[in-house]
C-alpha cells in the first residue's frame, strides 16, 4: 500500500518589538499615544502591584498570591485588544484583567487577605472568577463562545492557561469542542516556561505549545509574549477569527520571573543565569525604550506615571487594611450552610473563644 502524506502543517511565530526595543514598521499595530501610554501605565502597575503584594505577604498581611511579573506584555497586551463585549476567563495570575476590567486594587489585595469581599466582580465586566483547578477554565471559555455563536452575538470569550496546563485533560477538550462547534473563543497560553518546579522542555515533547491546535483543526500561532504589540496584533486577529467561530490557539512565550506563588523558592530549580537571560527581555523596559524613542515618554513622564502608581497603590493598601476591620470572619460560616455540620459548629465556637480571648 503506497504511502502518502495527508497532513502537513506549520506554526508562525510573530515578533513587533525586539529585545533592543526597535520595531517592525510594517506590523506596527496603529495606536493612538493614548494608548500606548495606557498600556505601558497598566504594565507598570501590575508589577507594582505584584511587588507590593509580595511584600505584604512577606510581612504575614497577604495570605498565598501569585505574581505575573514578567507576564506583563502577555495580559496587558491581549486584554487591551478586547471589546468590552467579550469575555475574560483568567486562571490564577491575572490580577491586571480584573484591575483593567474596573475592579478596584483594594478588592484584588482583599480576595489575598482571604476576605470574599475581594472576589467580588463589577456589574458587566465580563470577567470569570480565578480559576484554582489548572486549565478547567478553558471548559468555561469554550462554553462561553459557543453561547455566543448560538446566540449569533459578535463577541468572543478569551482564556488564560499556562504552559503546565497544556498537559491536562480539560484544555484539550475545550480545544476540541471549541473547534467542531465553532465556539468563538480564544485561547491564550502564557508560556512562561514553568509549571511551579517542571520546566517547559519536560512538559511535551511538541515543539511549539501553538500546534496542540492542530490535532483540534483550529489555528494555532506563536507570539513573543514579552511583545506588547505583537501580542496586541495577534490577539487583535485572533479575535476576529474567533468572532466568526473559528477558535484560535495562541502560544505567548514568556517568563515568569518571580516565585510561581509567594509559597515557592524559585531558586531551587533554576539558575541565576537563566533568570538574567530573561531579565533582558523585560516586556515593560522593552516597550518603555520603544515609546522614548517615539517621543511618547521622557524622564518626566515616566516619573509622573509611577508616582502616580505609587500614591494609588497606597491608598489601595490603606483601604485594603482598613476593610479588614470591617468585616467579622464569622461571616464564612453563615454564608455556606443553612445548618451547620457539628464539625463546623466546633470550629465556630472555637473562633469565637479565640477571638474573644
Ligand atoms: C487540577 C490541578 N492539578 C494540580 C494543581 C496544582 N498546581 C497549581 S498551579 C500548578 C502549575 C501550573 O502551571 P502552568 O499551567 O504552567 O501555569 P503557571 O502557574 O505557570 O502560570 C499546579 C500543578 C492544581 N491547582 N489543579
Amino acid at each position: 500500500m503506497p504511502r502518502s502524506t495527508v497532513a502537513e502543517f506549520t506554526i508562525e511565530s510573530v515578533r513587533i518589538l525586539d529585545e533592543k526595543g526597535a520595531v517592525d514598521e510594517e506590523l506596527v499595530p496603529s495606536l493612538s499615544e493614548e494608548t500606548l501610554i495606557d498600556l505601558y501605565r497598566q504594565m507598570r502597575r501590575s508589577r507594582r502591584l505584584d511587588e507590593r503584594a509580595i511584600a505584604l505577604q512577606r510581612r504575614g498581611e497577604l495570605g498565598t498570591y501569585a505574581p505575573a511579573i514578567g507576564q506583563e506584555a502577555a495580559q496587558v497586551g491581549s486584554a487591551a485588544a478586547l471589546d468590552t463585549g467579550d469575555w475574560i476567563v483568567p486562571a490564577f495570575r491575572e490580577q491586571v484583567l480584573y484591575v483593567m476590567r474596573g475592579t478596584p486594587l483594594h478588592k484584588i489585595l482583599w480576595y489575598a487577605m482571604g476576605m470574599e469581599e475581594g472576589a467580588e466582580i463589577p456589574d458587566g465586566a465580563n470577567v470569570m472568577p480565578p480559576s484554582i483547578p489548572v486549565g478547567s477554565q478553558a471548559l468555561h471559555a469554550t462554553g462561553i463562545g459557543w453561547g455566543k455563536a448560538l446566540r449569533g452575538e459578535q463577541a468572543a470569550a478569551i482564556t488564560y492557561f499556562g504552559d503546565g496546563a497544556t498537559s491536562h485533560g480539560d484544555v484539550y477538550e475545550a480545544l476540541n469542542f471549541a473547534g467542531a462547534y465553532d465556539a468563538q473563543t480564544v485561547f491564550l497560553c502564557q508560556n512562561n516556561q514553568y509549571a511551579i518546579s517542571t520546566p517547559r522542555r519536560v512538559q511535551s515533547r511538541a515543539e511549539t505549545l501553538a500546534q496542540k491546535a492542530v490535532a483540534a483543526g483550529i489555528k494555532g500561532i506563536q507570539v513573543d509574549g514579552n511583545d506588547v504589540l505583537g501580542v496586541y496584533a495577534a490577539t487583535t486577529e485572533a479575535l476576529e477569527h474567533a468572532r466568526q467561530g473559528n477558535p484560535v490557539l495562541i502560544e505567548a512565550e514568556t517568563y515568569r520571573r518571580s516565585m510561581h506563588t509567594t509559597s515557592d523558592d524559585p531558586s531551587v530549580y533554576r539558575s541565576d543565569e537563566e533568570e538574567a537571560e530573561w531579565e533582558k527581555r523585560d516586556p515593560i523596559t522593552r516597550f518603555e525604550t520603544y515609546l522614548r524613542s517615539e517621543d511618547v515618554l521622557d524622564d518626566d513622564r515616566i516619573e509622573d506615571i509611577g508616582a502616580a502608581i505609587e500614591s494609588e497603590l497606597e491608598e489601595a493598601i490603606a483601604r485594603a487594611k482598613a476593610g479588614q476591620s470591617e468585616v467579622d470572619p464569622v461571616d464564612m460560616f453563615r454564608h455556606t450552610f443553612a445548618e451547620l455540620p457539628p464539625v463546623l459548629e466546633q470550629q465556630l465556637a472555637e473562633y469565637k473563644v479565640m477571638r474573644d480571648e
